[in-house]
């Protein structure tokens, strides 16, 4: 019963700013937007993203997807996407990450450097994050922090403009 009473409250919270969110428009208003773009990409046994390539608008949401295309198992050939800020030492985070196999290779103490990242994706796997796209403009870099993976040139540039 507690449990439930629980879940209720948390449903109120979530949805009383979302109606009040609602009632403030009227018609004729643009509708909030809840529309997801999706990218979809994969992540090759070459370490290669097959799309090295986004561009979008600032606060413009966006869902990546994320296929690994790989007959190796997971602990020898897996990929995830990760977004960093904006002037982070790339290579540094990488090599901190190698090292951060119990959290996705994502090195803890660096993890305020990363804006959206997906779970690591084995062969055959497919692995997503939808997040809002930073109000800053200019490039950011998406990486893939499997050990190895970036210095290979596993990464790719979005482009908000
Ligand atoms: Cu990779």
């Amino acid at each position: 019963m507690k449990y439930l009473k629980n879940i209720t409250t948390l449903f109120t919270l979530l949805l009383v700013p979302f109606f009040a969110a609602n009632a403030l428009s009227g018609p004729g208003d643009t509708p909030p937007n809840d529309e997801v773009r999706v990218i979809e990409m994969d992540g090759t046994d070459q370490m290669k993203f097959t799309r090295t390539q986004i561009t979008a608008k600032p606060g413009e949401k966006i869902t990546i997807k994320l296929t690994t295309v790989s007959k190796l198992p997971k602990a020898a050939m897996a990929h995830n996407w990760v977004l960093m800020q904006k002037g982070t030492d790339l290579e540094n985070f990488a090599n901190k990450s190698v090292m951060a196999r119990d959290n996705g290779y994502i090195a803890p103490e660096l993890e305020d450097q990363v804006i959206a990242m997906t779970d690591l994706a084995g062969g055959g796997e497919t692995v997503e994050v939808t997040f809002t796209v930073p109000d800053e403009k200019g490039n950011y870099t998406y990486i893939c922090s499997f050990p190895g993976h970036f210095l290979g040139g596993m990464k790719g540039t979005l482009t908000v403009e």
